[in-house]
């Protein structure tokens, strides 16, 4: 997963149950990915600093940035 100029990419990324997702930030702003749910939360996130989470059940996961709000994407787990 990739984070570019404040968007998510791609918005919605489906994956199979056990799967490690990795975020990388390609800004040079900072970000975090934090569950809109509570399930996962990175610390803040300089350039070319990483967050991964591994999805061990199926489920839809919304998450957002909480520095920008606005910034949101979804991983869907099956
Ligand atoms: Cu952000």
């Amino acid at each position: 997963m990739k984070i570019d100029n404040f968007v998510f990419g791609p918005q919605t990324l489906t994956v199979p149950v056990g799967t490690t997702v990795t975020w990388t930030n390609h800004d040079d702003i900072p970000h975090t990915v934090v569950s809109t749910e509570g399930v996962f939360k990175s610390k803040v996130r300089d350039t070319d600093e990483k967050f991964s989470y591994t999805f061990t059940k199926p489920g839809t996961y919304p998450y957002y940035c909480s520095v920008h709000p606005k910034m949101t994407g979804t991983v869907v787990v099956k």
